[in-house]
């Protein structure tokens, strides 16, 4: 159920539904039908007005429904009073999301932050709606054994376990952090993939780095971060990392439980944004994505536009045009069937090229493991082996500049 607001813009209400119906498959559910009701402004009591409340009720009934999803959030008092119009379940798309996050949460941190956000999310709605709840076995929005125990307890108790939660929370985050800058002292380039949900991050990561993340025609397929390395044409090291999607009116919530998560969105050195440019509302995932990017302090990052599943245009690719105009260093690419991806590692080597500083240097020929080390770190342009030293022209992240310092003839023009 969806509803239309005179001053609501963006999307229009019916993409929005049509998008829940995919999130509500997603989780599993069978859609048999959507309403949307025109109004100025939501009911306070049921959010849609309580004459068309029983005009869907009807309809529900005679079609056998047993769970009605609404695509805004409820309060728990709107909440409760549609059970009682509608004598099913009710569903807003937050628990919903945070139902399909559940069942895909797969390591402790994943799972320690949905149950985190399902409890944030539960605890207001805990008076008289948790008794109805435990009398439902199963279905969507009762995942997690965790969840269905605490159906019974009080808000005492749920309180208790958000503080353990938010404690071990804490340590795994330590853990994450340690690891983090153990790979930051490879001096590497970070580089996360982000996008809409579905966009092919996953499948760009497999492409690009032979990793074997599932990807797969369902809505947040990803939720904990995978990082690989790519080695560039140019000899440089990127660490890329794909990580959960994004989607319009993601639960602030859930943006909150998965700061962790994100946070390596926000320490890139470059974001690659994905965008499906076959999606009829591209423009308004990107805008979302963007949202979300900004929510997570990570606006304003050097960013790669990256326009996949061109092979789905069929020769319409006047949308993809306008992508292009808009964004000049974008890169057209199917990330499934491996198109334009040349030109990708052309544009993020020449986008990472600033953080490395071009160099002259002559190293005596017996040096052997320092010539070698200089292949390894760096990006060798030119080189000649005349006299008893061997001249590179060379690219060296700044990093490594000391390790080099005593062979440097001279600083080079960065090109
Ligand atoms: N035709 C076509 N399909 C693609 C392309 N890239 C990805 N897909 C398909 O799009 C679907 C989603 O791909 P994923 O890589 O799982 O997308 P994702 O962005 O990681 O999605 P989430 O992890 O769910 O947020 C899969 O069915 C892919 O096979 C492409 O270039 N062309
Ligand atoms: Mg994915």
């Amino acid at each position: 159920m969806g509803v239309e607001l005179k001053k609501r813009n963006g999307w229009d209400t019916s993409d929005s539904l049509e998008e829940l119906s995919e999130l509500a498959v997603t989780a599993g559910a069978e859609v048999v039908g959507d309403g949307i009701q025109k109004m100025v402004a939501p009911c306070a009591s049921t959010f849609i007005g309580k004459g068309k409340a029983d005009e869907f009720a009807e309809h529900c009934r005679q079609a056998d429904v047993d769970t009605v999803i609404f695509d805004d959030e409820l309060s728990p008092a709107q909440s409760r009073n549609l059970e009682k119009v509608f004598n099913c379940k009710i569903l807003d798309r937050t628990s919903l999301i945070l139902d399909i996050f559940a069942q895909r949460a797969r390591t402790r941190e994943g799972k320690l932050q949905i149950e985190l956000a399902q409890l944030q999310h539960l605890l207001p709605r805990l008076t008289g709606f948790w008794g109805h709840l435990s009398r439902q076995k199963g279905g969507i929005g009762m995942r997690g054994g965790e969840g269905e125990t605490q159906l019974e307890t009080d808000r005492r108790r749920v309180q208790d376990r958000i503080a353990r939660i938010s404690e071990e929370l804490e340590v795994v985050r330590r853990q994450r952090g340690t690891q983090r800058s153990a790979r930051q002292r490879n001096h590497w380039a970070l580089a996360s993939i982000v996008g809409y949900t579905n966009a092919g991050k996953s499948t760009l990561l497999n492409t690009l780095t032979g990793a074997d993340v599932l990807a797969e025609n369902k809505l947040f397929a990803t939720l904990d971060p995978t990082t690989r390395r790519l080695r560039l044409p140019t000899n440089q090291n990127v660490l890329l990392t794909d990580t959960v999607g994004f989607i319009r009116k993601l639960p602030h919530g859930l943006v909150e439980a998965f700061k962790a998560t994100l946070e390596e969105v926000v320490q890139a050195d470059l974001l690659l944004h994905v965008v499906d440019v076959s999606h009829p509302q591209a423009d308004e995932q990107v805008q979302s994505v963007n949202a979300v990017l900004k929510e997570i302090g990570a606006e304003g990052k050097p960013t790669l536009m990256v326009f996949n599943k061109i092979d789905q245009l069929n020769g319409n690719r006047s949308v993809l045009t306008r992508f292009l105009e808009r964004h000049p260093h974008g890169v057209a690419i199917s990330a499934e069937k491996g198109q334009g991806l040349p030109a990708l590692l052309a544009e993020l080597g020449s986008q990472l090229r600033p953080l490395r500083e071009f160099m002259e240097l002559s190293v005596p020929h017996h040096q052997t493991s320092v010539i070698a080390r200089l292949h390894e770190v760096g990006q060798v342009i030119e080189r000649s082996y005349e006299g008893k030293a061997a001249r590179f022209k060379a690219r060296i992240p700044p990093h490594f500049h000391d390790e080099f310092a005593p062979f440097v003839v001279r600083h080079l023009q960065t090109a």
